[in-house]
């Protein structure tokens, strides 16, 4: 009973929350890199404001980050403290190719990851690669207009093929692209995506999302044929839909959202596009390029295992509902009434994880890896220094319980559990550093003040323990 043997426990994060030196080494500039803080932020994310370089008036927190580029071999060194079995990072991809369509890979910036994969085996540390975390260069974007050109492809496989040699033998757990369903909230964070005032928007993205998954089963093989032992895992934002009351029409939206979400790992857990999005696209009268080697690659290069991120569960409801709507909320439109809410509003559902569980497993019957959860939240240092973050351990403990239900009682195949994130670092959403994930306490500020100095919140001790008993003792 309880958690597997070898189960992977760790944490989570991402090259351009954590790392800084954005411009170090020869690395070239990310759409990612000039996403500013602040209200324009979620613009710039979804494609509706073009910001390709640096403004002034704006503070861009990826610069500077945690600038974990020059101190991760401490920050790895507080993660094998902590006993993680597994780091997931994830590789900027213009560090390894600065305009992306380089024919030369960067030097400086492959030995930059293969030394930090060195210092986690050190520690006995796996690391677990993403390949893509919402990164793509700014001159992919500019030359070929981001993901809607098949030529990504192209170029995302002679990023993949040169990892895969690079790091092999050390790097053997690897996702293609984080939280690849984003795209349809966050186009351009997803895949350099700015829209033309002219353009059709529905048809772009989903050239995109195509290229994207077509991209993801080239990476799944080359991985295969480069060695036998590298497993590719999908990733999405998971968060099953409830519906808001079991009038039809309220379980018939929460259907219909969940299957634009199981979309993507239907394509790439299963191989082919499901029946409901083939006709969708004949609906909308949309073509999105798909070729014959595409089906073929699609079907023969399916994911070795299914990731996911769960913050919340979501909830629909119909067009004639009274649920209270949410303009713009990130998880879904409707609020749940029976759920708290952290402090910036996304709903806590620790059940929610469970349920979540067991729908993934249920539809695709291939191991699942969490490698996104915890809870984003103000910190206050007390007198002595100390950081008391029991709200953290209260969130995380019931979220891991629910997933030792789901092992336990349901029979779910987990392979890991990564929190985000282990480490305090930028926000993906707002660009804050003050909605804190970490175990780890860093003192920076929304404004880029602050010494940079690390230390041990609370959470912390909890978490070695969770670990050294492999979660058993989540007191
Ligand atoms: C996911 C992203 C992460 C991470 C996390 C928390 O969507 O994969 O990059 O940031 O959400 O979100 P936020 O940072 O906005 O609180």
């Amino acid at each position: 009973m309880g958690f597997p043997e070898g189960f992977l426990w760790g944490g989570a994060t991402a090259a351009n929350q954590c790392e800084g030196g954005y411009d170090e080494a020869g690395r070239g500039l990310a759409n990612v890199d000039v996403m500013p803080h602040g209200p324009e932020r979620l613009r710039v994310a979804a494609g509706l404001r073009k910001m390709l370089s640096f403004e002034s008036g704006f503070h861009y927190p990826a610069k500077v980050a945690i600038d974990m580029y020059h101190r991760y071999r401490h920050d790895i060194a507080l993660f094998g403290e902590m006993g993680f079995k597994t780091y997931r990072l994830s590789i900027a991809w213009t560090r390894i190719f600065p305009n992306g369509d380089e024919e030369e890979p960067n030097e400086e910036g492959l030995a930059f990851y293969e030394k930090l994969f060195v210092e986690c085996h050190r520690h006995g540390i796996e690391p677990l690669v993403t390949i893509t975390h919402f990164d793509c260069p700014i001159h992919l974007i500019r030359k070929y207009g981001g993901w809607r050109s098949r030529q990504l492809i192209d170029f995302y496989k002679r990023l993949v093929s040169v990892l895969f040699e690079r790091y092999r033998g050390l790097v053997r757990y690897w996702l293609t692209f984080n939280e690849i369903n984003m795209i349809l909230q966050l186009p351009f964070m997803g895949a350099g995506l700015v829209f033309d005032e002219s353009e059709n928007k529905l048809e772009a993205e989903a050239r995109s999302i195509h290229n994207e998954l077509v991209a993801s089963a080239w990476a799944t093989r080359i991985a295969h044929e480069v060695d036998s032992k590298n497993l590719v895992g999908c990733m999405i934002a998971a968060g099953s839909y409830y519906p808001y009351s079991c009038h039809p029409e309220d379980v018939r939206a929460a259907q219909v959202e969940s299957q634009a979400n199981y979309f993507f790992t239907d394509v790439q857990a299963r191989g082919s596009y499901p029946a409901f999005a083939v006709k969708r696209l004949e609906r909308d009268g949309i073509d999105v390029g798909m070729t014959d080697e595409d089906h073929q690659i699609l079907a023969e290069n399916t994911a070795d295992f299914v990731s996911f991120s769960y913050y919340a569960s979501r909830c629909a409801a119909g067009p004639d509902s009274d649920a209270m709507r949410i303009p713009g909320d990130f998880f879904g439109e409707v609020r749940n009434p029976y759920l708290k809410r952290s402090e910036w509003g996304w709903a806590i559902d620790p059940l929610g994880l469970r349920i979540t569980l067991n729908d993934l497993y249920d539809r695709y019957q291939k191991p699942l890896f969490i490698v996104e959860n915890g809870l984003g939240a103000k910190d206050r240092i007390e007198a002595d220094g100390s950081i008391l973050d029991d709200y953290r351990i209260d969130y995380l403990r019931q979220h891991i319980q629910a997933m030792r239900d789901a092992i336990d009682q349901d029979g779910v195949d987990l392979m890991g559990y990564t929190t985000w994130a282990p480490i305090d670092l930028i926000s993906a959403s707002t660009g804050e550093m003050s909605k804190r994930y970490g175990f780890i306490y860093v003192d920076r500020d929304d404004d880029g003040e602050g010494t940079l100095a690390r230390s041990r919140k609370k959470s912390f001790e909890w978490y070695k323990r969770v670990i050294a008993t492999n979660g058993e003792d989540l007191s």
